[in-house]
């Protein structure tokens, strides 16, 4: 099983807005070669992490099912983000589109990028949320914590259903 983060903060370059963006990425992963999508999350309207003037995000979770090399599978949604007009700026800049890699299956990677599991997950409810649709009973492959449990020890981060 490998977990992909979606998230949106901004229209992209022909003014869609970021849910638009953020189900087109969803297709996008589809033609990802040897992956299939094996489930969508629910989409999900955030506040910002830190806590900041930008605008609420929309974050969703995608879990792919099939092999692959981590290098190879973040160069191509790298390749994604910018078809969608990702300018890359400061961490936590607000973002035309953002793919993360949360986990390839229970590899454990210290080496960027990307580390694995995504050395921030376990702490943002941006992600765990939409990871529960996905993937209920997860278990973090480096802390052995379920994606309940590690939600359950969450203060409340600003997280809606769309
Ligand atoms: N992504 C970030 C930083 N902060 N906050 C929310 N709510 N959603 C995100 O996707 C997000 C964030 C860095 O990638
Ligand atoms: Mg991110
Ligand atoms: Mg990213």
């Amino acid at each position: 099983m490998i977990l992909v983060a979606i998230g949106a903060n901004l229209p992209d370059q022909a003014g869609a807005h970021p849910l638009v963006t953020c189900r087109a990425a969803t297709e996008a992963l589809r033609s990802l070669p040897g992956l299939r999508v094996a489930a969508v999350s629910r989409w999900y309207a955030t506040a910002p992490i830190p806590p900041s003037g930008q605008p609420d995000y929309v974050n969703g979770v995608v879990r792919l099912e099939g092999e692959a090399d981590p290098l190879d599978l973040l160069d191509r949604l790298q390749a994604i983000e910018a078809r969608a007009g990702r300018v890359r700026g400061l961490p936590n800049a607000a973002r035309t589109l953002d793919l993360d890699i949360i986990a390839i299956g229970g590899m454990v990677r210290d080496q960027p990028d990307p580390v694995l599991p995504h050395p921030r997950a376990h702490e943002r409810e941006f992600v765990l949320r939409p990871l529960a649709d996905v993937a209920p009973g997860w278990v973090h492959p480096r802390l052995g914590r379920s994606v309940e449990a590690l939600l359950a020890a969450l203060p409340p981060q600003g997280v809606g259903l769309l």
